[in-house]
This record gives structure tokens, sequence and C-alpha cells, in this order.
């Protein structure tokens, strides 16, 4: 494959390159996990809900540093089991996982000397959740990467973002106030080191930055680069800022309707409307959308980073967790269908756009998919997702390779499927009925 974009370590080859991504373009499908301190208020402070999304709630209800502080006392999450999370995310076919490290609220989710706010040092939990993880991560076979938010630390002087360019200005307590660069120096950039150097040889695989602002100039981005160049198999997101484009693009909350072409790129989605826990939000996508929008991605190049937000006590809620199940029991038969595919020469214009369209986080205008089909493809195999049933013929204009043979690939016989091939178009004969009302996958062999 071409990489038109030059590569983030600009000493590294194209082949290099395509190395260090491998195990990335075969994952297609990871678990972005939000969780932090906001998990005990939940979406509520002072007793009434705060509008947005969970994590942003010291932002949104202008929590002051000191009480936003006092809320580590009561985060004893002793539900937390870390084989379990790790399992669920295989038992829903993710290849990764991706966990916040510290979120805009300044909380270190991990065991950190470079700064006492973190949950070993200041709850009655005492554990490092993410030693813990990358431990089981490891045991389970499954990559494992840190988010971190560089740029917003609404906890330390000089990190709560004066130049908010793409959302607000940051402060709204005196104890926020300070030097930007001083908090790279003395919180960001160590705890990074903590991360990178503690939790070998397990983690990390990715480092996920966050909202990058014009606090983040060239120079002091490449004071990062530097430390992350020395980690020669890190993979790093387009979220630094100060210039650097990283390794992958990161739409948040919708599936660009071409992708990315030559780039490499991942959706996060939320299951629900929130990234960390809001008691409140039950409103959670039907596993068919989901599925749906697994397979969208990959039939135009990219990865789906799925959310869940797990409680104060440990717990990735019911609602997300089911549907994680049964996107992996759809994984189970379909699989081959996703993992290590790459688009079509039909990946087609699927959908619209609205601008009516509530969206999270995004003000742009939404793409609103059409469910209509998707096709994905590897050597010698076409993969038709056929996500709205279309009745007892199915015709394709576009393969410009000779179809061999046809089959569902939710058939365990592999019965053939009788077709016509004229040219590029091709009618295919399928059964009354989906075998699969999510996605049932059309298996096209070529020459
Ligand atoms: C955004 C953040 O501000 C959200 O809280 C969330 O982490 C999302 C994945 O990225 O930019």
């Amino acid at each position: 494959s071409s990489h038109p974009v030059p590569a983030v370590q600009d000493t590294e080859t194209p082949a290099q390159r395509d190395a260090r991504m491998a195990w990335w373009r075969q994952a297609r499908f990871g678990m972005f996990i939000h969780w932090g301190l906001y998990a005990v208020p939940a979406g509520n402070w002072q007793g009434k809900p705060v509008d947005g999304i969970g994590e942003w709630i010291m932002y949104n209800a202008k929590i002051p540093v000191a009480d936003y502080k006092k809320l580590a006392s009561q985060f004893d999450p002793t539900k937390f089991d870390a084989h379990a999370w790790v399992a669920l995310a295989k038992a829903a076919g993710m290849k990764y996982i991706i966990i916040t490290a510290k979120h805009h609220d300044g909380f270190a989710m991990f065991d950190s000397k470079a700064n006492p706010f973190n949950i070993v040092d200041a709850t009655p939990f005492k554990r490092d959740p993410l030693q813990e993880l990358a431990v089981e991560a490891h045991k389970q076979g499954i990559k494992f990467g840190f988010y971190y938010s560089q740029d917003q630390d609404w906890s330390a002087a000089g990190g709560a973002a004066l130049n908010m360019d793409a959302f607000h200005t940051g402060h709204w307590d005196k104890a926020q106030q300070g030097n930007f660069a001083d908090y790279l120096h003395t919180k960001a950039i160590p705890q990074l080191k903590e991360l990178l150097a503690n939790y070998q040889p397990a983690a990390p695989s990715v480092i996920w930055f966050d909202t990058p602002t014009s606090d983040m100039t060239p120079q002091l981005a490449s004071e990062i680069v530097t430390l992350l160049n020395q980690h020669p198999n890190l993979i790093w997101n387009n979220r630094l800022g100060g210039g650097y484009q990283g390794d992958t693009e990161t739409p948040e909350q919708h599936v660009p309707a071409q992708g990315y072409p030559g780039r490499d790129w991942e959706t996060c989605m939320t299951i629900n409307d929130t990234w960390g826990y809001k008691s409140a939000d039950t409103n959670f996508k039907s596993t068919q959308e989901l599925i749906r929008t697994l397979a969208d991605v990959a039939s135009k190049g990219g990865n789906l980073l799925l959310n869940v937000g797990p409680d104060a006590e440990g717990v990735i809620p019911a609602g997300e967790a089911e549907r994680l199940q049964a996107i992996g029991t759809w994984l189970d038969v379909n699989g081959e269908s996703i993992y290590g595919t790459g688009p079509t020469p039909f990946p087609g214009d699927h959908g619209k756009f609205s601008t009516t369209e509530k969206t999270v986080g995004e003000k742009q205008p939404k793409w609103v998919p059409a469910w209509d089909w998707r096709a994905t493809a590897r050597p010698g195999k076409i993969y038709i997702h056929l996500l709205t049933w279309p009745g007892e013929a199915f015709h394709l204009s576009g393969p410009r390779v000779q179809i061999k043979k046809a089959y569902l690939l939710a058939d365990p016989q592999h019965a053939p499927l009788k077709y016509t091939q004229k040219g590029q178009v091709l009618d295919l004969q399928l059964p009354g009925k989906p075998l699969d009302p999510n996605d049932t996958v059309v298996v096209l062999e070529t020459t």
C-alpha cells in the first residue's frame, strides 16, 4: 500500500512503517475505555444533572479544583476486575484496548511519582488498574495502549488551556493559572515517561493524545516526539498538536464518507451519548447499528474504537457489555469479512450529510449513513455486507474481476449461490430472508 504522507518518524522507511502499523491494520476493532474520577459524580453535581458528556463535568459545572480533588476520597472501585474487562474485549472480537491514563480533569489512573493526584496516592483503592490491565492484556494476547490528555489538565497550574481554540477559554479557578510549558515539564512529560517505561512488556502499543490547542507549540510538541521516538514500535494519533500528523486520523462520533485514502484512520465512538460514565445515560445504540458501523468503517479501510464508560465501582454498564457480547457473536461467524480487510473498488457514497442531526462533541454537519450494503475485500475475496435485505436478487455494478464462486459466510455449508456475471455487472440470487438481520455477508471468490 502507498503512504503519501511523510512517516511520523522521519528516519523510518515506508516498509518499516508498514511493519509497525501491521497489527493495527489487521485489528479493525478496539475497545476505548473512559474511566476516571468523573465516574463518581456520574453526571450529577450538587444534586443536579449537569448537561454534557460525563468526563467534562468538572469543566461544565465549573467545579473548583479543590472540590474536584475531594472526589478522590470517594473513589473505591472494588468491583474492578482487569481479567473480566480484557475477557469482555476479547469476547467482543476487539483486538486492542485504549484506556484513559489521564483525562482533561488531570486525575491519573495509574501509580505516578510525578504527581500525587492519582489513583494510588489519592484514593482508598490504592491499586494501579492500568498495571493490572497491562498484565491481563499481555496474558490474554491483546494489544494495550493509553489515552493521555497532554494539553488540557484542569487540575494543574498552567494546564487549563488558555488557548482553547476549538473549545472555549479554560480558567474558572485561580489554582489553574500558570504557565503551560511548566505544566508540560513538571506533569505531562514526566507522566508520559512513566507510562512509556513502567508497563513493559505489555504496554503501551498506542499513545492516544487529545485536544491539542495552540499552547502546544511545535517546539514543545517536539520534546514529546523525541520521547516517543525512543519507542520504535509505538503508534500515536493525530491529536498531539504542534503540527504533527501522527500515525492515525481520529474522526470522532462519525464515519467519514470516503475514509482517508492513503492515511490510517480510526473512528472513535460512544455506545450511548457519553464517554465517561453518566448514570442517567441509557441511550444505547442498538447492536444492529454497531455491527453496521463496524462494517461501514472496515469498508472504508479504517478501525472502530468503541467506547465503554465503567462506573465508580469499576463495573462496565450492562447495556454496554451486552452489546459487546452480541457484536462478538456476529464476529465469531463473520470476522473473516472484517479483520485485515481493506476497502473495495466500490466504497460508494452510502448516505448523506445532515446539519440538523444532534452530534456529540462535534459541530460539523454529520454524515448519516444509509444502511443498504457495504463491501470489504482481501486478496481473492470480496465480501458484500447486506445490511438491508435486498430481496431475492442483488445487482452489483463494478467488479472488474471474474467471480469464481459466491456463498453466504453464515452458511456452514458455504453452498454456492447462483449468479450471472456479464462484464462488470453481477446478478446474485439470494434466499428470501437474511441469515443474519444485522449484516448477512456474501463471499465472492475471485480469480
Ligand atoms: C474528545 C474529548 O474532549 C472527549 O472527552 C473524549 O475523550 C473524546 C474521545 O475526545 O476530544
